[in-house]
Parts: structure tokens; sequence; C-alpha cells
């Protein structure tokens, strides 16, 4: 049973667990039926998200034409499990994008994979956990032990992706000491005890697996995209659009068919990936509200408005410099035949 069928679910003989009603479970209490509400990390200049988790969320509600809204909380909210993404949806809240995607598939009636058969539902099975439990270990273990090239690579702006006004300096070091302090999450894992190079080649042989799969077809099961396609393209951006450790010249050299893959992805779901990448808004998606709009245009009219205004100040301040310029020039004048004189005696 989803959450969301949970909390609306009528008493059954099992005793119903006693729930606050007076607390709010959400943080987005003036939610609105039906629209998805995606809590995730701030956008990044290179790709919508750094996070895969996250960019598979989105990139599955771009697919499915399910309603969302991102919210922006400041990187103040973390799931009840610790991580993002989370979406709350009709007052409940869903954490973990695989567990997201599979409650959103039934509350919406939208499941990605309803024609494949058996065989390819399996497949897809192995491929998506090898993508979510092995290939972004890969990435997590490069991002954990080389925190400021990761910074460098996905051109966060540091105090923006924090939320914090400390200081840049102060705000990296802190960041490289947390990232680095992860890497014992990758040795738990079970990658972090291998050396780089061993490392970078579990990623290969991950990508040419897929890449082999893809083969010739556009989309992994044929001509439409299903769940893995989604999941596939969420990863895959990591490697293509934040590069480390030679992977994205791996797939250049030798997975053409997954670049061109993400590409296709990119144009079909993201048409706003530029926007998005450039001004780092969170709903280009949506239709801007009237507010948003007149604060856009603010600037410009108010900078026009002050120019009128600054017109006559300008014209005085001009005034002003050329009465000032004035007794130089006479000064100048009246020095001229002096030095004449002088030059003349000589
Ligand atoms: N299994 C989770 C993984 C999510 C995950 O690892 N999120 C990371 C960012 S990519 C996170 O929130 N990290 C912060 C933390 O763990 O404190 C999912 O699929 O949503």
């Amino acid at each position: 049973m989803s959450a969301v069928q949970a909390e609306e679910a009528p008493a059954t003989t099992n005793p119903a667990p006693v729930v606050d009603k007076s607390k709010p479970s959400v943080h987005k209490t003036d939610y609105e039926k039906d629209i998805v509400y995606v809590y995730q990390f701030t956008r990044c200049p290179t790709l919508p998200s750094a996070s895969p988790f996250c960019l598979k969320v989105e990139t599955w509600l771009r697919m499915t034409e399910v309603k969302y809204e991102n919210v922006d909380h400041k990187m103040k909210y973390k799931s009840k499990k610790g991580q993002l993404p989370f979406v709350e949806v009709n007052g409940a809240e869903i954490p973990d994008s695989d567990i997201i995607i599979k409650e959103l598939s039934k509350i919406f009636g939208k499941d990605l994979d309803e024609n494949l058969t058996l065989d390819q539902k399996n497949v897809s099975h192995a491929f998506v956990s090898m993508l979510n439990n092995h290939t972004s270990w890969v990435m997590r273990w490069w991002r954990y032990s080389h925190p400021g090239e990761f910074l460098k690579s996905a051109q966060l702006d540091i105090k923006r992706t924090l939320n914090s006004k400390l200081p840049k300096g102060l705000l990296q070091f802190f960041f490289k000491l947390g990232f680095k302090s992860n890497i014992k999450r990758a040795i738990g894992h079970g990658v972090g005890v291998h050396n780089s190079e061993e490392i970078y080649e579990f990623g290969k042989k991950d990508l040419k697996a897929l890449s082999e799969y893809l083969a010739e077809k556009p989309y992994f099961f044929g001509e439409e995209p299903h769940l893995l396609d989604c999941v596939a393209f969420a990863h895959l951006c990591q490697f293509v659009y934040v590069p480390f450790g030679g992977l994205k010249e791996y797939l250049e050299s030798d997975c053409t068919n997954l670049l061109s893959f993400v590409e296709r992805m990119r144009e079909r779901y993201w048409p706003d990936w530029e926007e998005i990448c450039k001004t780092l808004d969170l709903n280009t998606h949506l239709p801007k509200k009237i507010e948003e709009v007149a604060e856009e245009k603010k600037p410009e009219e108010e900078k026009k408005a002050e120019d009128e205004e600054k017109k006559p100040e300008a014209e005085e301040e001009k005034e002003k410099a050329e009465e000032k310029e004035k007794p130089a020039e006479e000064e100048k004048a009246a020095e001229k035949p002096k030095e004449e004189t002088t030059e003349s005696k000589e």
C-alpha cells in the first residue's frame, strides 16, 4: 500500500496508528490535489541536477506528464530517510527515487513498463539495479575523493548550492571535508576498497554493457522509451555533464550510441535544459506567475524610470563640470602669454 493510500485508508481490523492530525506531516501545507511537490538539490550550471536520483525522478515526471512543482526549500529539508530527493503528494511524503516512481506509478496509473514482456522487465530490473547500486558508486567514489575537482567539473557555486552566506573559501573547506568523509561510505559499499584504475574499469564495463544492449535502437527496448531509459539517462548525464576519470572520453570513443541516446532523451524531455542551466530556475516548466513576470520586468522599468530621474541630475553634473573646467581653461589661457614670454626671454 502506498504512503498516500495509507493516509487515506479507512480503518480495518488492525488498529490504526495514532496520527496527530494537528501536526502537518508535510512541508507544503497549502498543496494542490494531485500535484507532486519535488524536493531536490538546487540546479547546476552543467545539467539540471548533479544528483542522478533527483534527475531520475524529474525525468520520470516529464515522461509521464504528471503535474509537478519543484519546491525551493533552500537546502533545508531532507526526507524522513535523510536524503534527497523526496516528494509530497496529497499530503504525504514519499522518499527515495525508486519508491517515489513505484508509488507515483500506482497513484497516477502511469506504468512506463506496462507493455514490456516479462523477459524485458527482468533485463530492465538488472540494468536499473546496476546503474543505481554499482555504476553510480563509481561516480560517487570519484566525487567523494576529489571534492574540489567535482565542484569545478559541475561548475557549482558553493554559496548558492549550500544556501549559505559564509565566505566562499570557508564553505569550500567544509564542503571538501564533509565530502571526503563520505569515502567511508564507498568503502562500506565495497567499491572504495579498490584502486582508481580498477574503479574506472568497473564503470567502463557497465557503460559497455549498456551500449551493447542499446545497440542501434533509439531506446533500450525499441522505438519508445521506458523506465530503463529514464534511469539510464539520469545516470549517464552525470558522466557526460560532470565529467571525470576519462569516462566521458571512453563514451566518446567506445559508446557513441549512449551519447546519442542522452541527446535524444534530452531533446525530447528537457527542451528547457539550456534555460535551466543558465537561470538555475527550478520551475522553468511551469507557466510564470504574474508576480514573477512583474518581478522580472521590474529592473528594466525601474532602470528606465531611474534613468529619467537621473537625466536632470546628469545635466546638472555636466554643467557643474563645465563650470569647473572654465576657470582652468581661463587660467591656461592666462598662463599662455606668460610661457611665451619666458620662452621669448630665453
Ligand atoms: N536510494 C536513494 C539515494 C538518494 C541519494 O543517495 N541521495 C544523495 C544525493 S545523490 C543524498 O541525499 N545525500 C545526502 C546524504 O546522504 O546525506 C534514492 O534513490 O533516492
